[in-house]
């Protein structure tokens, strides 16, 4: 068995921050795990290297379910972003190492490919209709087969998913949190107008998606719904706050078009009401913040049972070891629907080297044994951390709202 020696944790900023835990074991083996959670970077670090790390040197690294309820009920606090990131960068680097040792990739070990890759969606944004529509239509171009419009509001200086990187979206901009402004009645006139212009330029091969970022109540969401119906979006996401989870109830009363959440769930009990009352389509969890692929394959069982399908958050705060580790889960899970694809850039690529591959509009983790990537600690030490903040919303009278 091999046994846990050491565990380190990298805090690097190739472009943007990234926690990354590495576990050793007494053979030579490593494994790696992500433990990035945007804004709150150093918090995990110490709930890792504080208090997991010590409860980790000795155990054998094989048990990788009885680690995860160690970790989770051994804290006696459960659940939460914190707690469920550093458990979830534990189970990786495991699931890592017992590919490693059994000299598999870690989806063979998952019950082995159950499709031939993972579709992934791309994100085209733009100030304008036309410039997102012009994005888009590079997406396509690339072999795309969905594609998330977000586009500008007309009289808002800024809003959220409008990059100011043509290629390289990173809203995690300032120092401190920037101030972004809203407005309710101005978006929802603009995002109809979005997805008749894409289709038009883009036709019906392609699926289209939608992020509204929890910014509507649930009756402006069922408006959104119903003017998108005609284009037939994939799925709308995060249409509205989800600690009330009743209210996708309402949405649901009004609208077919599908919905997805749960980039911020951080437990199946987050999941549960909203899979079991079928107020969903798609379930957004991720590896990294909802508890690694142990807890995130719960959470896919549990919502193969009521016909919801995966569609795990993907953006460029989940570093290439996360997005390795997710592309393992999509492979191998029967219920997998989409996953979401947002370039990083080649600062962070070359501090995580991986086997994982983007082609055909869908990507694959590879066959390298294990997750198939690595952190290059060497080059991760050249780029020290600097506090990066999301920004907060307000609506236009100064009231503070969903970012
Ligand atoms: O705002 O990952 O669907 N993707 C998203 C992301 C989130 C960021 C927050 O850290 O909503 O862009
Ligand atoms: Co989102």
């Amino acid at each position: 068995m091999p046994k846990i020696v050491d565990a380190r944790i990298t805090v690097t900023r190739p472009g943007r921050n990234f926690v990354t835990l590495k576990v050793i074991c007494d053979d030579g083996t490593t494994g790696v795990g992500d433990a990035t959670l945007n804004g709150r970077e150093l918090a995990v670090a110490s709930y890792l290297g504080d208090h997991v790390v010590p409860c980790l040197i000795g155990r054998d690294a094989h048990r990788i379910e009885d680690i995860w309820q160690y970790l989770y009920k051994g804290a006696y606090w459960r659940r939460g972003p914190v707690t469920m990131t550093a458990i979830a960068a534990v189970d990786m680097a495991l699931w890592d190492i017992k590919g490693k040792v059994a000299g598999l990739p870690v989806y063979q070990l998952l019950g082995g490919a159950v499709r031939e890759g993972c579709t992934v969606y791309g994100h085209a944004n733009g100030t304008s209709i036309n410039d997102t529509i012009a994005a888009a239509l590079e997406y396509q171009a690339q072999g795309y087969k969905a594609i998330r419009l977000q586009c500008g509001v007309p009289g808002m200086a800024s809003t959220y998913g409008v990059s100011k990187d043509r290629y390289f979206y990173e809203p995690a901009d300032a120092a401190l949190p920037s101030e972004n402004m809203w407005s309710t009645a101005r978006y929802l006139r603009v995002v109809p107008d979005l997805f008749k212009a894409a289709r038009e330029a883009l036709g019906w091969d392609v699926h289209l998606l939608h992020d509204v970022h929890h910014r509507l109540t649930p009756i402006e969401a069922g408006r959104l719904g119903r003017d998108l119906e005609p284009y037939r979006p994939f799925w709308i996401e995060d249409a509205t706050p989800a600690e009330n989870q009743d209210a996708f109830r309402l949405i649901r009363q009004h609208t077919t078009a599908p919905l997805a959440v749960g980039e911020i769930f951080n437990s199946i009990w987050d999941c549960k009401d909203l899979i079991e009352n079928q107020l969903i389509d798609y379930i957004r969890a991720t590896v990294v913040h909802a508890g690694g692929i142990t807890h995130l394959r719960r959470i896919a069982a549990l919502a193969d049972l009521y016909q919801v399908r995966t569609g795990c958050h993907g953006a460029t705060d989940l570093s290439p070891v996360a997005m390795a580790a997710a592309l393992h889960f999509g492979l191998s899970v029967p219920n997998f629907g989409i996953q979401e694809y947002m370039r990083h850039t080649a600062e962070t690529d070359a501090v995580f080297p991986h086997a994982y591959g983007f082609a055909d509009g869908m990507m694959h983790p590879g066959d390298a044994v294990g997750l198939g990537v690595d952190i290059d600690e060497d080059l991760a030490a050249q780029y020290t951390y600097r506090p990066a903040y999301l920004p907060v919303n307000r609506l236009e009278d100064g009231t503070l709202w969903s970012w």
